[in-house]
């Protein structure tokens, strides 16, 4: 007995819909065993387990499908099956924008960052002197900025390197910044100091060298102030998402990225600025994210096209390093900016119409 074209597209018509029912009943299973995996900590994929079914899978094959397009046909089927349980684990995490749509605000002293506020921060990479920090402080006062860094703890890469003016660098900074007004950042590299830095600073920022020092992220979970994590300098932005991840799960939500170039081979430039880190961090994120203009690039002269690149990216602020006498500085003299230049590269952002203040 014969069947009419449309008799037989009929019949495909019913078993594309059984089939249809079978594998989302399929990724159904699919899914709780992702929650099984993701409650014991094991990978999703398995490629064990993957093999064993196709080997099961081509011993039954009846035809007339050739066994190695039932293995493409299923291997797709587990590729599928793979993304599902590895977006339904995006969702679980606290940064994911996907568990919360609206984007974190963070309020460092009256200065909003991040849901369509941006921030400038400045100042000397590392704290040198009374002096050094009053001259940026009254500089970065009059442009109007109200974010001041300097670094007190300075992982260096030699340790015959300056290695900064520890605790009393952060009360040096504390006192200056009181003096103009001015909240501020540096860097805590030892999980003892983070409770200490709440007393000193506005914001912890946690460099680049430790954004996988795990017992310092932990720390800066349970610190009350916000913190500001560095890209690491060979970190994926899904290892980058995971330290923030880190943080935000030990109850301290005020958590802030910056992109701070990533190592590449190219020696122009001291790192490689990854601006597509910021619409992606933006978008897999709530969290505000910044642009390091100093440490991605080690120069002086691009900063302006960078910010203005980061600004129109999305990016929720900047960061640039600035000091009153470049030349003599105890670290990243050859980057850092003297306070004309940088009052050049602050004029450039306002006048680019990117940046809201
Ligand atoms: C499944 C999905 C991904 C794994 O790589 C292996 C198998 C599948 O689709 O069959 C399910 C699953 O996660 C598992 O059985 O462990
Ligand atoms: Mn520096």
């Amino acid at each position: 007995m014969s069947h009419t074209l449309e008799e037989l597209r009929e019949k495909l018509n019913g078993i594309n819909h059984e089939l249809l029912m079978l594998l989302n009943e399929r990724a159904e299973i699919v899914r709780s065993i992702g929650e099984i995996k993701e409650k014991q900590g094991v990978p999703k994929f398995d490629p064990v387990r993957e093999r064993a079914m196709l080997e099961e899978l081509t011993r039954k094959n009846p035809g007339p499908f050739k066994d190695a397009e039932v293995k493409h046909i299923f291997k797709e089927i587990f590729i599928a099956s793979l993304n599902l349980q590895e977006e339904d684990h995006k969702r679980q995490l606290l940064v994911s924008r996907k568990k919360q749509p609206e984007s974190t605000v963070i309020d460092v002293q009256g200065t909003l960052i991040g849901g369509g506020s941006q921030v400038m921060i400045a100042g000397p990479c590392s704290v040198e002197s009374y002096e050094q920090l009053r001259t940026v402080a009254s500089a970065l006062k009059d442009a109007g900025i109200k974010v001041m860094r300097g670094g007190a703890f300075k992982p260096r890469t030699s340790p015959y390197d300056f290695q900064g003016l520890g605790i009393e660098g952060l009360k040096m900074l504390k006192e200056v910044a009181d003096e103009f007004g001015l909240a501020t950042i540096s860097e805590i590299v030892h999980p003892a100091h983070i409770e200490l830095a709440e007393q000193y600073i506005d914001i912890i920022q946690i460099g680049a060298r430790n954004m996988q020092n795990f017992e310092l992220l932990k720390a800066a979970g349970e610190a009350n102030i916000p913190v500001l994590l560095k890209r690491g300098i060979a970190a994926t932005l899904e290892e980058f998402v995971h330290a923030a991840e880190y943080i935000a799960v030990g109850g301290n939500s005020k958590v802030m990225l910056i992109e701070r170039g990533i190592r590449t081979y190219e020696k122009w430039t001291r790192n490689t600025l990854d601006i597509s880190a910021v619409p992606l961090l933006k978008q897999e994120t709530h969290l505000p994210v910044l642009v390091d203009v100093s440490h991605s690039t080690g120069r002086k002269d691009i900063l302006l096209p960078c910010a203005k690149a980061a600004l129109a990216a999305g990016a929720d602020g900047i960061m640039a390093e600035v000091h009153p006498d470049p030349q003599t500085a105890l670290s990243d003299a050859a980057q850092q900016l003297d306070i004309p230049q940088f009052q050049q590269l602050w004029e450039g952002i306002l006048q680019s119409g990117l940046f809201a203040k």
